[in-house]
Parts: structure tokens; C-alpha cells; sequence
């Protein structure tokens, strides 16, 4: 798939039925910092398309973004945000939860992981909850390039045994050396055309 056209849409700050047209959705799900906002910048080949920070908790809405006019890439609030108040964690899950339970038109998640370490309870709980929910995703491990090829080999089975994936299930990704981009559009490509 080559992503021609990408353009911001709309933030919400709390789930309500956007005038999303019925167009498919894929949604960005991990812990604050993980890469999300980055991949769909790398994607989209557009380094300010989506807000990104060093600095984790930053995006607190829920955020929408057209591509070639026929889908969409949603960034979702990360979840572990370790300094963020109780109140503001309890919002987020609300978010977080709130669209994924709600959004007639997700497709997909692609439940980001940082490839360095092992998932921590949130990503299980995460991991979890859309399996209960039946909600088909992927599990992306990001930040490759931060890792030799030998620390991957070491830390993807640590990945599958947690989340209790095969290692051929995991797409590993890197923002900054664009490692994993083709595959994920073209898994972006094949599930708009609905083959699995
Ligand atoms: N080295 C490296 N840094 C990354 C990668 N993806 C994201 N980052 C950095 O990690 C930080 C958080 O990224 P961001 O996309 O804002 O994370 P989000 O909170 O999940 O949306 C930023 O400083 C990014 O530059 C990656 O693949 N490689
Ligand atoms: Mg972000």
C-alpha cells in the first residue's frame, strides 16, 4: 500500500460517535512513550503528522487521522503513565476502553510493545482485554534500532512468552530506520481488502 494523502481530523477527549463516514479503523494501543504517535508518522512518512514527545503523557485524546481518504490511523492515549494522578489514569483507561468497546468500525489494533523490555502488566492487562473482547489485533515491537540483532533474538521470545504469541505473530518496527514499515502497510492493505 502506498499512502498517498494523510491528514489530522479531529480529537476527542472523551468517546462519542465521530463522524468517522463508516470508514474503517486502525487503532494505535501501548504504554505513554512506546512509539505510537511516531508510527503513524513513519507510515505516513510525515514527521509531524502526529504529535510525538520525549516526554511520556503527553497526548490525552483520542486522535483521528484520514489516509487516501478510505481509513483511519487512530492514536489512542497511552496507558502507564507512572506519574500521572489516579483520577487522570482512570480517564484514560475510560478513553482508552470507551473507544475500543464502542468504535463500530475498528478493524484492527496494533498493540505497540517496546522491544527492549519484557511487557509489563498494563500490556498484559491490554493484551488481555482484546482477546476478551475479540478485538483482532497485532502486536508491534518497537524501537528495533535500538538493539543489536542478537538482543531482538533474545527479547522477542520473552515477548511471546508473555503475551502468549508465536514469534512469527510479531512485527518487529523501528520509526527511525523505517525496519517493519512495509509490513505493517502491507498488513494495513490486506486487512481493508479483508483477506486475513
Ligand atoms: N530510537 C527510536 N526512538 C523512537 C522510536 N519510536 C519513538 N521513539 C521516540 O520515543 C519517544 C516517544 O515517542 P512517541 O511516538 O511520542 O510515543 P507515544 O507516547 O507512544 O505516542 C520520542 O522521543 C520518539 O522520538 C523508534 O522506533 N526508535
Ligand atoms: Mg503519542
Amino acid at each position: 500500500m502506498v499512502i498517498k494523502k494523510a491528514k489530522f481530523v479531529q480529537s476527542l477527549s472523551a468517546f462519542r460517535e465521530f463522524p468517522g463516514q463508516g470508514l474503517p479503523e486502525i487503532a494505535m494501543v501501548g504504554k505513554s512513550n512506546v512509539g505510537k504517535s511516531s508510527l503513524i508518522n513513519n507510515l505516513t512518512r510525515n514527521s509531524k503528522l502526529a504529535r510525538t514527545s520525549s516526554e511520556p503523557g503527553k497526548t490525552r485524546l483520542v486522535n483521528l487521522f484520514l489516509i487516501n481518504e478510505s481509513f483511519f490511523l487512530v492514536d489512542l492515549p497511552g496507558y502507564g503513565f507512572a506519574r500521572a494522578s489516579k483520577e487522570e489514569k482512570a480517564k484514560w483507561a475510560d478513553m482508552i476502553e470507551g473507544y475500543l468497546k464502542n468504535s463500530k468500525n475498528l478493524k484492527r489494533v496494533f498493540q505497540l510493545v517496546d522491544i527492549r523490555h519484557a511487557p509489563t502488566e498494563d500490556d498484559k492487562l491490554m493484551v488481555d482485554y482484546l482477546r476478551h473482547y475479540d478485538i483482532p489485533f497485532t502486536v508491534v515491537a518497537t524501537k528495533a534500532d535500538k538493539l543489536s540483532k542478537a538482543q531482538r533474538g533474545r527479547n522477542i521470545p520473552v515477548i511471546c512468552r508473555d503475551l502468549a504469541m508465536q514469534p512469527w505473530e510479531i512485527i518487529m518496527h523501528s520509526s527511525k530506520e523505517g525496519v517493519g514499515r512495509d509490513m505493517l502497510l502491507e498488513h494495513i492493505e490486506r486487512e481493508l481488502q479483508g483477506i486475513e
